[in-house]
């Protein structure tokens, strides 16, 4: 099979991919920290557009922060790759061809640096998920824009992209933070800008079935073959070192916005919010994919319920009853093989942007959060590492071996599973530790799952709720 690569491309435009006819060996115009899947099938897809409407500045230096996999197959293919993009209306492949160079920052670290400090870079994005967020991470980021300074060039456009909420002030301040350069804190504030953005789009960890799948579909190898939804959104702040920039992305399906807030909010409560519970709950009821969890009617019916009365009530998106049922539409999306042990990884750093803020909107309204206390207890279950069909699986997360050794070690003991799960104010904030209501709903839903069965238990909480 010959592999995707510049050479072969006719083989794609001869499966009606279309081929962009930029020129790929200019200087990149755009530094990108974290070059997963998300990247590629999201942003690296905006650039791609903006290169195709003839502006070369948008050409990416990828960087991926640790693992070699994602270069290592991308270099061998120019840095081309292919997306399955599915929804109702069918399937189509997408090229992809805005990465022009990559480099990977646990090894190269000063490359990075430099292509931070290239006169030819403009802006730098960065998706290093929610636990990248690290004095590391600034210090690199720093370095680069005091090599900048230093070398007289003008400032950068630095948007985080993580699911944090206010990311584009976390980041600033983390750089500040950075540095003991007084003037280089200023010049940052002064030449660079750090807005805040929302990205949506739900795409699932490369599988050796969507790299068969491109292979069926297009005639060639593509290592780094994607599959992902038609809906994108990119929503930031519009604060650019460069203003035209927020005219050139609107132009290319970016929404430029003063206040990123509602967005995020509604996105991160809702939509995450959503793929944690059911993470949660399907990983312990053994069902391996998001759109298996919907399927199951009981869960379709949690998860609209969750929506509707524990924490669309608490955003600000006014049009939040027509974004739900659009995610409920998303989430159903059979093509996409989102397994809910990828979102369920990292659920330490994830619960907090995701649901104590729900859940403190409707205990201050006197109202229990059902729903949510059976997502809690979900979580503490799924952190004993087995399924209720007895399969083990590893738990991916940071403190991981703290938060199994608290759950097997309290295991079939709700309340002091509860005490010792349900009481980390790094996960749940300072308040929910204290609502000793909160608390003891938790742990009855625990003690029911447990009882009889996730499932089961969980028609008890739609019969009450
Ligand atoms: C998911 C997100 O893995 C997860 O935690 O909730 O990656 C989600 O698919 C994206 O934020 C969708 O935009």
């Amino acid at each position: 099979m010959t592999r995707l690569a510049t050479a072969s491309l006719s083989a794609l435009a001869a499966r009606n991919v279309s081929i962009p006819k930029y020129p790929r060996d200019g200087a990149p115009g755009v530094v990108h920290l974290g070059l997963g899947a998300f990247h590629r099938a999201h942003q690296a897809l905006v650039y791609d557009r903006l290169l195709r409407d003839g502006d070369g500045r948008w050409g990416v230096f990828g960087v991926a922060m640790r693992s070699t996999a994602v270069v290592d197959a991308l270099v061998p293919q120019d840095h081309l790759y292919t997306v399955q993009v599915a929804s109702q209306s069918g399937v189509f492949w997408q090229l992809g061809a805005a990465i022009w160079e990559t480099s990977i920052a646990a090894r190269e670290p000063q490359q990075v640096a430099a292509a931070i400090a290239a006169p030819s870079t403009r802006w730098l994005t960065l998706t290093v998920t929610e636990k990248g967020y690290t004095p590391e991470l600034a210090a690199l980021v720093v370095q680069g824009l005091a090599a900048r300074r230093a070398a007289g060039l003008g400032g950068l456009t630095v948007a985080s992209c993580d699911n944090l909420s206010r990311n584009g002030r976390k980041l600033q301040a983390l750089c500040e933070a950075a540095t003991p350069d007084a003037s280089l804190v200023q010049w940052m504030r002064e030449a660079c800008t750090f807005p805040d953005s929302m990205v949506d789009r739900i795409v699932p960890a490369a599988t050796p079935a969507t790299i068969a799948a491109a292979e069926t579909a297009l005639g060639v190898g593509d290592a780094s073959a994607l599959a992902t939804e038609a809906f994108w959104e990119w929503v930031i702040e519009g604060r650019f070192v460069d203003p035209a920039d927020g005219r050139l992305l609107a132009a290319a399906g970016v929404t430029v916005v003063d206040e990123v807030a509602p967005f995020e909010e509604a996105k991160l409560r809702m939509l995450n919010g959503s793929h944690t519970a059911m993470a949660c709950l399907g990983a312990v009821a053994g069902l391996p994919f998001i759109s298996d969890c919907v399927g199951v009617p009981a869960i379709r019916a949690f998860v609209h319920g969750l929506m509707t009365h524990e924490v669309g009530p608490h955003v600000s998106r006014s049009d939040w009853p027509a974004y739900r049922d659009a995610l409920l539409t998303r989430f159903a999306n059979p093509q996409l093989k989102h397994s809910v042990h990828q979102i369920a990884t990292d659920s330490s750093q994830k619960i907090p942007q995701r649901w104590p803020a729900s859940i403190e909107g409707g205990l201050r309204q006197g109202r229990m959060p059902e729903r949510l206390a059976f997502a809690a207890a979900a979580w503490m279950r799924y952190l004993r590492g087995s399924d209720e069909k007895g399969q083990a699986y590893a738990l991916n997360d940071p403190l991981a071996s703290r938060l199994q050794e608290l759950a097997r070690a309290t295991a079939g003991d709700a309340a002091a599973t509860v005490r010792a799960l349900g009481t980390l104010p790094e996960i749940w904030g300072a308040t929910l530790p204290k609502e000793t209501a909160w608390l003891a709903r938790v742990q009855r839903r625990l003690e029911r799952i447990d009882a009889i069965g996730l499932l089961p238990a969980l028609e008890e909480v739609e019969g009450t709720a």
